[in-house]
């Protein structure tokens, strides 16, 4: 029995996995296990061998029963401290930027645009970019027949068959954001709308889809004279310099009253661009006072309100603030332009706190 006892308990503390177990112990205690035949034989004993070896026998089941379940416990251990060690993931680790995509310029951009307008006071707002005609046009002071419509090169959508209503559009200005958000919210309202706008037209400059930003304060008593502060506060803080002069040029939109083309104070020394210096005139977008029947029009009473809106191009303040030289190229998914004027995603814009403060 000591030889059993030996034997087994050695093997156990020797095997390699659970399969191993499993067969050591159908060996010893399972039905036909030598220990388990052992006890068979107890019925040839006599009564005084008996007493003897059957709680012996006794013993030794219970013991290697023990032993094995011991290693069963031990090996099970062993087995998840490997899978531990080979199953790790270490989620506190910096993601690995080159692996991964990069941000595009353009919302790159608009989360800059928005960081300084959030500071300013003015939250964003969005809205579709399949519109209704109204929207678009009609609740913009641009009627059916202004020449507008047709200068604006709008995509239309098709209408079914028998369908008499105007086609909607596909927005070519954010500029429906600010009716809608009038109409929602009624006035004060300070907000701005990024985001994509269509127009059929495609060239060096121009393409089918690009991106804008649109501005609106509406309150008792906005004037230009805010306008242009905002606008001064806003470039200074876009290019990181420390001041930026704004020129208004007096200019034409059915949906502004007065109207003016915004420009920044800049120098092209040696083909670089510098903002804020220098005695050229950047061109940057258009602005206004809000027409009084654009208001109307929203919901807001204009004998009580007024205020300003402006409109910039995002993808042109990218190519300016990036050096980048070719719009088209924003849009054709070239992953070497990605990765060159891509920006990393963790990355977030601190403008608005950076520069100045
Ligand atoms: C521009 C230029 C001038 C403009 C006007 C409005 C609205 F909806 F309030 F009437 N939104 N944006 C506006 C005014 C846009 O972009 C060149």
């Amino acid at each position: 029995m000591d030889d059993l006892r030996e034997k087994y308990l050695g093997l156990i503390a020797g095997a390699a996995d659970e399969a191993a177990l499993e067969s050591l112990r159908v060996e010893a205690v399972g039905k036909k296990g030598e220990i388990s035949l052992k006890m068979r034989e107890l019925g040839k004993m006599s009564p005084e061998e008996r007493q003897v070896a059957g709680p012996a026998l006794n013993a030794l089941k219970d013991e290697v029963n023990a032993a094995l379940s011991a290693k069963k416990a031990a090996l099970e251990d062993a087995a998840l401290d490997a899978r531990l060690a080979e199953e790790w993931l270490d989620v506190t680790l910096p993601a690995r930027p080159r692996r991964g995509g990069t941000v595009h310029p353009v919302p790159q951009v608009m989360e800059e645009v928005s960081a300084i307008f959030a500071d300013l006071g003015f939250s964003v707002a969005e809205g579709p970019q399949i519109e209704t005609d109204w929207h678009s046009f009609d609740a913009l002071n641009i009627p059916w027949h202004h020449s507008a419509r047709a200068e604006m090169d709008t995509f239309y959508m098709a209408r079914a068959d028998g369908d008499d209503r105007p086609p909607n559009v596909l927005r070519p200005h954010t500029s429906p954001v600010q009716i809608r958000s009038m109409q929602e919210q009624g006035a004060p309202i300070r907000i701005i709308a990024p985001g994509r706008v269509f127009r059929a037209d495609y060239d060096q400059t121009h393409t089918p889809m690009f991106h804008q930003i649109e501005g609106l304060a509406i309150d008792r008593d906005i004037s230009m004279a805010n306008l242009k502060w905002v606008l001064e506060e806003f470039a200074a803080a876009f290019f990181e310099v420390e001041k930026i002069e704004v020129r208004f040029r007096a200019s034409h939109f059915p949906f502004t009253e007065p109207s003016a083309e915004i420009d920044f104070r800049c120098s092209w020394e040696g083909g670089k661009l510098k903002l804020g210096e220098g005695d050229d005139w950047l061109e940057a977008g258009g602005s206004g006072m809000v027409h009084p029947n654009v208001l109307q029009a929203a919901g807001v009473d204009p004998e009580v309100w007024q205020g300003f809106a402006f409109g910039l191009g995002i993808d042109r303040l990218a190519m300016l603030k990036y050096g980048i030289p070719d719009l088209r190229a924003f849009f054709e998914s070239d992953l070497r332009w990605l990765r060159h004027y891509g920006f990393v995603g963790l990355d977030v814009p601190t403008l608005h706190g950076g520069l100045r403060g």
